[in-house]
């Protein structure tokens, strides 16, 4: 494995950073989580927009222009060989020392790991996951903006911790209103009447990127899609619940607080919308090696 850290590539056991760094200390820093498959990136536009707002909202400076972090993206993705994984994307605050003050930090680091991830088994996505709510509300967004994709991911955490308690694959995360957030690391749809719901934003969710190619394939399917603020009572009466996430793809829920959701198997509203994703996530997206395999071809031909 050959991971990127400022610029160069580290062995999987010389890839190391310092313990000063700020990302490690305080969390302080931002990620994406991205998909390639068959050789392309999924949404990695998205991706870069996102980064950046994070970065913004922090007043952090990347230290690279767009285009050159997508290039970093692209060559690490060359050097690992794999056509099929995730990436993650991190931006650290950078060295400073033991004080939070941001301001003590010159320079923002970059580090990319191309990988693998699986987080279901393929059984799940046929039979539904089993999930619950969880006490652990998702933190406000005047405490912390749950759309910074940051490095502190306890809030998360915490709430995984209660699914793992309980026995659950996933914890539905309630906001300060008692509405539906998201859970741990996905957003969650609701299908009543061949309708599609997902609360907003502001409830106090991720702004998802696999829940914005939901929004568009359920437009291009003719569902009708809304996103109003949400209760644990839509989920219970739902005839059909999903998750999306970058990790989980779509992936059905059939059991909620011991409620059987629908008829307690994947519905036909989330097979299309999962039928769709993965047509879309095959034949569309950045090609990584686009430019490797003309330089190939060039060399070849001299
Ligand atoms: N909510 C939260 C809190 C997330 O962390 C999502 C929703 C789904 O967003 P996307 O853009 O992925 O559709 C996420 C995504 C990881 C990892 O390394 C985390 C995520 C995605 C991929 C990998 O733990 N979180």
């Amino acid at each position: 494995m050959k991971i990127y850290i400022d610029g160069e590539f580290h062995g999987e056991h010389e890839a190391k950073i310092s313990v000063f760094d700020h990302g490690l200390l305080y969390g302080d820093g931002i990620f994406e989580g991205i998909r390639f498959y068959n050789g392309r990136v999924r949404r990695l536009e998205a991706h870069m927009d996102r980064l950046w707002d994070s970065a913004r909202a922090l007043c952090l400076t990347i230290p690279l222009t767009k285009a050159e972090m997508v290039e970093a993206l692209l060559e690490t993705l060359r050097q690992n060989g794999l056509e099929d994984g995730y990436v993650r994307l991190i931006v650290t605050r950078g060295v400073g020392n033991l004080g939070l003050d941001p301001n003590r930090c010159e320079r923002a680091s970059v580090i990319i790991i191309a990988s693998k991830i699986s987080l279901y088994p393929e059984e799940l996505y046929q039979k539904g996951l089993t999930i619950i709510t969880c006490a652990t509300r998702r933190v406000s967004f005047a405490a912390m903006p749950p759309a910074i994709k940051s490095l502190n991911y306890l809030n998360n955490i915490m709430a995984k911790i209660e699914a793992n308690q309980a026995g659950a694959a996933e914890a539905l995360m309630l906001n300060d209103t008692g509405h539906i957030a998201e859970c741990t690391a996905d957003n969650v749809f609701v299908v009543k009447k061949g309708r599609i719901f997902t609360p907003p934003v502001s409830a106090g969710s991720l702004r998802g990127i696999t829940r914005g190619l939901v929004l568009e394939i359920a437009d291009e399917l003719e569902i009708p899609i809304t996103e109003p603020e949400l209760t644990r009572y839509d989920v219970f009466t739902a005839d059909e619940v999903f998750l999306t996430g970058t990790a989980a793809e779509v992936v059905p829920v059939t059991m909620c607080d011991s409620r059987i959701i629908g008829e307690g198997v994947p519905g036909p509203v989330t097979l299309r919308v999962m039928k769709r994703f993965r047509e879309i996530v095959r034949t569309t997206g950045t090609p990584f090696h686009a430019a490797s395999k003309q330089e190939a071809l060039a060399g070849a031909a001299r």
